[in-house]
């Protein structure tokens, strides 16, 4: 079976709703038919400064989420990133591979830092996109299902992994970004010329997975569409209308065509209070899950253990032959 790798912060509290469904959402999917490792970025999390208190408490409720979106322990391999200290020190070595100036066009960076003023901006953030090739490269992964915002990463990732195999040996698997064409880029509600994200979007742009199902309904009815009022999947001249209509589609299984038809002749509010529902009906149950896993931490930690467990053995054995393609000297 091919092998796919991603990872999920554990920075905000709820998943948003593009986290899922430009990520999460095909990790399931493909643990029925690959070799599947996902796992919580704690290290990436502390790129920017952490409660130490929260971040334990998000790492949980992060696991729980995934679990309840439908990860499933027997399917996959879900543990927490800082639970294998494989991946720090691999990172280590990508980062003395990797060029000052090919990390400084890491535009990721370029935003986030932005936004903290470049001079507070910590190393880690900076060397964030390195992390997540050695995350990658450890597991020889074949394919890292993500959203569009992280192509960049992964382009990185291949270079690293050419380069480090033309200078040493055929050593790692070269991976391809797995993005689903639809869902790459689920847009903010209020403002769909970006993306919707924990820092960017205002709160109600931005659909919290573990919201009260209320809120969830009202974000939805409020959502910013134009002063047509034909319900068409156009995105560059109606971003606003088309990204409902991929929400809608993706979450019931139906293509954009066929929701077309159906409202042909009706009106945004139908359209929004039609697609408030269908989110009401997959946000309840996926809250009430996510409390079940976080009632039972014991049962929880030792998913997570067996997790680490498993993936360390996969990472173990890549981290010794890169240790012993550079040519250190081997501890006795
Ligand atoms: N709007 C989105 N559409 C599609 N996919 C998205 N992803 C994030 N936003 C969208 C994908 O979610 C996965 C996890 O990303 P992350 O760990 O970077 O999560 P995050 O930092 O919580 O995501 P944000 O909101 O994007 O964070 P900020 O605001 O910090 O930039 C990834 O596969 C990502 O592509």
């Amino acid at each position: 079976r091919p092998r796919v790798l991603s990872g999920i912060q554990p920075t905000a509290g709820s998943f948003h709703l593009g986290n899922y469904l430009g990520a999460v959402r095909q990790w399931v999917a493909l643990q029925e038919s690959h070799d599947a490792f996902y796992m919580v970025v704690d290290l990436h999390a502390i790129t920017i400064p952490q409660d130490p208190a929260d971040l334990r408490a998000n790492t949980r409720l992060a696991a729980a989420q995934l679990l309840a979106a439908g990860l499933d322990p027997e399917r996959c391999t879900l543990f927490v990133q800082s639970h294998v200290p494989e991946h720090a020190q691999l990172a280590w070595i990508m980062n003395c591979l990797t060029g000052f100036g090919e990390a400084s066009r890491m535009t990721q960076f370029k935003d986030k830092s932005a936004k903290q003023g470049a001079d507070r901006a910590s190393v880690g953030l900076f060397t964030y996109p390195i992390l997540q090739v050695a995350d990658i490269l450890l597991y020889q992964a074949n394919e890292v299902p993500v959203g569009e915002d992280q192509r960049q990463h992964i382009e990185l990732t291949r270079d690293l992994a050419e380069r480090f195999n033309g200078r040493f040996g055929r050593t790692f698997t070269v991976p391809k970004p797995y993005i689903l064409k639809e869902t790459a880029k689920i847009y903010d509600l209020q403002d769909p010329s970006i993306k919707m994200s924990k820092s960017a979007s205002t709160p109600k742009g931005l659909i919290n997975l573990l919201d009260e199902p209320r809120t969830t309904a009202k974000k939805v009815k409020s959502a910013v569409t134009d002063t047509d009022t034909v319900i068409r999947f156009d995105p560059e001249a109606k971003p606003g209308v088309s990204n409902l209509l991929t929400i809608y589609a993706t979450l019931t299984g139906t293509t954009v065509e066929e929701l077309q038809q159906q409202y042909a002749g009706k009106g945004y509010g139908a359209l929004k209070t039609d697609l408030a529902e269908v989110m009401v009906e997959f946000v309840t149950p996926f809250r009430e899950r996510t409390n079940q896993y976080l009632d039972d931490p014991e049962t929880l930690d030792s998913i997570l253990a067996k997790g680490a467990e498993k993936a360390r053995v996969v990472a173990a054995e890549t981290l010794a032959q890169t240790y012993d393609r550079v040519g250190f000297l081997p501890a006795k």
